[in-house]
């Protein structure tokens, strides 16, 4: 079966809230060798499109909703590689959702691809201040702090993050990456929000913070 094909049988199993079939497909992708990568890119993320469609065209209600994205952490958590298989050489970066938002799959799927690529990556979780992600940040001596918000309510307290790096000074040190499906509907709240730079998809975080990262002077 490819990856198309799994991923419509994985959809189905997250509509009919069939947990352990879900992670059977999972567990058949990974050990047919496929990288937890690109089981995420290929199978987990168009499953996850297909039921923001349907959740769009009201042709599910929230606890069919809630139960699917369920399915879809779980799915991710099965992806995550164990600690000691990874190598992070490329220094520490400070992720989480912004204050009041809880959409934590596609900022998990951005962790894993950092963390994969060899960044060091504190994952703050869902609903956090702005003063915690420049603590944080200050604290393990992070390039770049990543925001996920996936709601324009959400994504404008993101502001208060980018008000505090330029009142500590910090705005040399430590560049603001911003990310989520508001961004990608509405590229302009980038800049609104004082982000530095943002990527369509985890795919691109590497890249996103390697580029911020050499902004601060570091390597
Ligand atoms: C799943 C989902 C939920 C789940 C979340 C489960 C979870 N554990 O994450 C639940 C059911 C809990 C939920 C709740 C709500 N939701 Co909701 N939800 C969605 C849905 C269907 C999919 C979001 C998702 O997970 N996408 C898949 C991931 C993989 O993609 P992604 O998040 O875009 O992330 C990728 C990129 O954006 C990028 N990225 C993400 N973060 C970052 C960060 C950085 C730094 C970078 C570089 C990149 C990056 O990489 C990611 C991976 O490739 C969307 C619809 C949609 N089309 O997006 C609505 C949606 C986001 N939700 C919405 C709403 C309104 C709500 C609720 C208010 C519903 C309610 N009435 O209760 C609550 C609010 C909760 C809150 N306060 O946060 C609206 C937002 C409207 C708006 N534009 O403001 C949407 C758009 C649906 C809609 N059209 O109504 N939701």
């Amino acid at each position: 079966m490819n990856a198309a094909e799994l991923s419509n049988k994985l959809f189905a199993t997250m509509i009919e809230a069939d947990r352990s079939g879900a992670a059977r497909i999972v567990e058949e992708a990974l050990s047919d060798g496929m990288p937890p990568q690109q089981v995420i890119a290929e199978i987990l993320d168009p499953a996850i499109v297909r039921l923001g469609k349907q959740w769009e065209e009201q042709t599910m209600s929230l606890a069919q909703n809630y139960v699917a994205s369920k399915i879809a952490e779980d799915t991710l958590l099965r992806c995550i590689p164990k600690k000691d298989e990874r190598s992070l050489n490329k220094g520490a970066v400070v992720i989480g959702n912004i204050e009041d938002d809880f959409h934590s799959l596609g900022r998990r799927s951005v962790g894993l691809f950092l963390e994969a690529a060899g960044w060091e990556v504190h994952d703050l979780g869902n609903d956090i201040p702005a003063e915690q992600f420049v603590e944080k940040a200050q604290e393990v001596g992070a390039s770049v702090i990543g925001v996920s918000a996936m709601m324009q309510t959400t994504a404008l307290n993101i502001r208060k993050v980018r008000e505090l790096l330029d009142q500590r000074h910090l705005n040399g040190s430590i560049k603001l990456a911003v990310g989520g499906a508001v961004f990608n509907w509405r590229p302009e709240l980038v800049a609104e929000v004082g982000g530095d730079g943002t990527a369509h998809n985890a795919v691109g975080a590497d890249e996103l913070f390697l580029r911020l990262r050499s902004e601060t002077g570091g390597r």
